[in-house]
């Protein structure tokens, strides 16, 4: 029968299930990433699994996000990070060397292959041909002891490219194009394959970007052919042995597929406070802007600082506006410092920053208040830049550079002729701060006083009861659970203290009042947890003692990680129940047997609520023992 794409990878990979839509699957998993705000956890949590070396065929770990070191705490996660892959035999890549997604997919991303990465942006090595797929720490620290990784088997969603990009228009602008059409939950529980004559005629850089940003419509990943392109790619970065060529088979089909036409697609730009909040750039042309930051695993690559080079050269930017850049990789950096295009940058104003995540998860560069602020990255929840007030839109490196040059929302057509940008052949290559596990690691890993021990959580009684704690709405995002920023994320290793944090922004007496009623409920709407895989928005609350989140629907990611950590995550069988329940209510549950259908009484109303535990056998153990670490521990216990 032919097969898609992505059911081609995933039939080579499958370890246990059936390839059927909604069914639980296990995947074998090749490659590991993980980044320094969740790799912490990941490692302490491997460390806890007993396992001598990971027994992948790749692992990393990148220090990319919490890089600024104000005080000893961010040092001595890094340093526990890079003794932790010394020991267990995973490649380490130091801190400057750049962002997870974009080294990964320049120096390791291979076509066919699965990546499982820590970060909800792991789907950009779908740009190369990859089943690559963003989930928490414990979920990525249990591939690297061997474990498969279970999830629900995805419907395949294709989506047809046609003819060729306009100038000015680039790949961020087809994302948010998609987006536009799916919303920020329409990829739930899908993959998004693209196919169609018009794949041929974006760069890998581009298709990554693509990739990348799939995220943010809920998908599983997304997954590119690997062509011609893919070689040329893959060979600039003398790694052409490593290519295959893949592709559908002719006549696959697809749950269902989304057209776009590359001509027809307009410069876009997604409004505050959300990335499917899209428009054409021209509807809000004209708004004063006071910040633009260029950079981030969606647009940092080498093909996007040529054309920002380009585009900037011998240009100003704006009085009112300060630009940032951050490059993705030492490798974008030191080639653009070798051709001389750097130059262009810092000429035209650009305040030049590290290689790595920054202001996109508002590790500094938090804007003015009120400040309209353009960014390339890919998400613009309210708050996350570090500024509340702050409204952040997102567009395409040309339309940021057409911005920090006016001063207010420009189209970038407005900018004249378009650089035709070509990605040379011959790019300096160079893995010097990458350290590859060579001799056995003697010696201690050495952990700061900041890295505290995982905390162990006893099964869930039979018996759930306790008030709603918070009762929200749709879209709740793991930003809104667990805030970014250099305060809350140099805790990142210490739950205890991470806990008080949880909630901050919506709500800033939540953790007090968890605590003070013994835990409880949490309320919530359509598409809860969307956003970051980080752990932490599971693990703190249940550290506060929330018991169960009851929701109209959950994002995949947080999810899992509700159920690995021992949150019971219930879904309303009638969406109109979630308006009989309110803040304050009291709510009994009987959850023996984890059966599918429970019935939620809430006593202060009255009422009896339905809902759905919609688990897997195998995902009940879990959440009964109160999580998957305790279930895996046993399991290498006994070896
Ligand atoms: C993000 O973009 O929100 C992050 C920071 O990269 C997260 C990971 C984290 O919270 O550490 C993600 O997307 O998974
Ligand atoms: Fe880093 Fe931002 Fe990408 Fe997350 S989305 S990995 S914070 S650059």
């Amino acid at each position: 029968m032919s097969k898609t794409l992505a059911e081609k990878v995933i039939a080579q990979h499958l370890a246990e299930g059936k390839m059927k839509p909604g069914e639980q699957i296990g995947l074998r998993i090749d490659h590991t990433l993980t980044q320094d705000s969740t790799g912490t956890l990941a490692y302490l949590e491997f460390e806890a699994m007993g396992v001598p070396q990971v027994k992948t065929k790749l692992s990393l770990s990148f220090v990319d996000h919490n890089m600024l070191q104000n005080d000893f705490r961010n040092a001595d996660d890094h340093r526990y990070l890079q003794d932790a892959a010394a020991k267990y035999g995973v490649v380490f890549s130091r801190p400057g060397n750049g962002i997870c997604h974009q080294i990964h997919l320049e120096r390791f991303a291979r076509p066919g292959y699965t990546l499982l990465g820590s970060d909800s942006h792991t789907p950009t090595a779908g740009g190369v041909g990859m089943i690559a797929i963003g989930a928490g720490g414990l979920d990525v620290a249990a591939a690297m002891a061997g474990e498969p990784f279970y999830l629900q088997m995805p419907q395949i969603m294709g989506v047809r490219l046609a003819g060729a990009l306009s100038p000015f228009v680039s790949a961020k602008d087809v994302i948010l194009a998609v987006l536009r059409k799916l919303s920020v939950k329409g990829g739930v529980n899908k993959i998004l394959e693209y196919f169609g004559d018009g794949v041929k005629t974006l760069s890998v850089p581009e298709r990554g970007t693509i990739a990348n940003m799939g995220t943010e419509t809920g998908a599983t990943t997304s997954i590119f052919p690997s062509d011609e392109v893919t070689r040329a790619f893959l060979r600039s970065q003398r790694r052409e042995s490593q290519w295959v060529e893949l592709k559908a088979d002719e006549g696959a089909r697809y749950s269902e597929v989304l057209d776009v036409g590359l001509g027809e697609v307009e410069p876009l730009i997604a409004l505050p406070h959300s990335p499917d909040n899209v428009k054409n750039v021209s509807d809000v042309e004209g708004t004063p802007v006071d910040q633009v930051c260029i950079g981030s695993c969606t647009n940092s690559s080498l093909r996007d600082l040529k054309t920002v080079a380009a585009l900037l050269k011998g240009k100003k930017i704006s009085d009112r506006v300060s630009l940032t850049i951050s490059p993705g990789s030492k490798q974008v950096l030191e080639n653009l410092a070798a051709s001389g295009e750097l130059v262009n940058l810092i000429r035209a104003g650009a305040r030049i920053l590290e290689n790595a995540c920054g202001p996109c998860i508002g590790i500094g560069q938090a804007p003015q208040t009120d400040a309209v602020s353009i960014r390339t990255f890919n998400r613009n929840f309210k708050g996350r830049s570090g500024t509340q007030s702050a409204k952040v839109y997102l567009a395409s490196p040309e339309t940021a550079v057409a911005s920090a040059i006016y001063g207010e929302i420009t189209d970038p057509r407005k900018l004249g002729r378009y650089p035709e940008v070509t990605l040379p052949e011959n790019i300096i290559v160079d893995d010097g701060l990458f350290i590859f596990p060579s001799k056995p690691f003697t010696g201690e890993i050495r952990r700061g006083p900041n890295i505290k021990p995982l905390p162990d959580f006893p099964p869930i009684p039979d018996r759930l009861t306790g008030e709603v704690l918070l009762k929200l709405g749709d879209n709740v995002s793991t930003d809104d659970i667990l805030p970014g920023g250099s305060e809350v994320m140099s805790l990142r290793s210490n739950i205890p203290e991470i806990s008080k944090h949880t909630f901050r922004y919506v709500d800033p007496s939540f953790a007090d009042r968890a605590l003070k009623k013994g835990g409880g409920f949490i309320v919530g709407g359509e598409n809860y947890g969307q956003g970051s895989s980080r752990e932490h928005a599971a693990l703190a609350p249940k550290y506060l003692g929330v018991k169960a989140v009851i929701a109209k629907s959950f994002a995949r990611i947080h999810l899992a990680n509700l159920v690995n950590f021992g949150i019971a995550p219930l879904t309303f069988v009638e969406a109109k129940d979630y308006a009989g329940v309110a803040q304050g209510d009291l709510l009994e549950l009987d959850v023996k047997g984890l059966k599918r259908n429970l019935c939620v009484r809430n006593v202060t109303k009255d009422l009896e609520i339905q809902v759905e535990l919609d688990l897997s056998e195998r995902e009940k153990g879990w959440l009964k023992s109160g999580g998957k670490l305790a279930a895996i521990k046993a399991k290498h216990a006994v070896k």
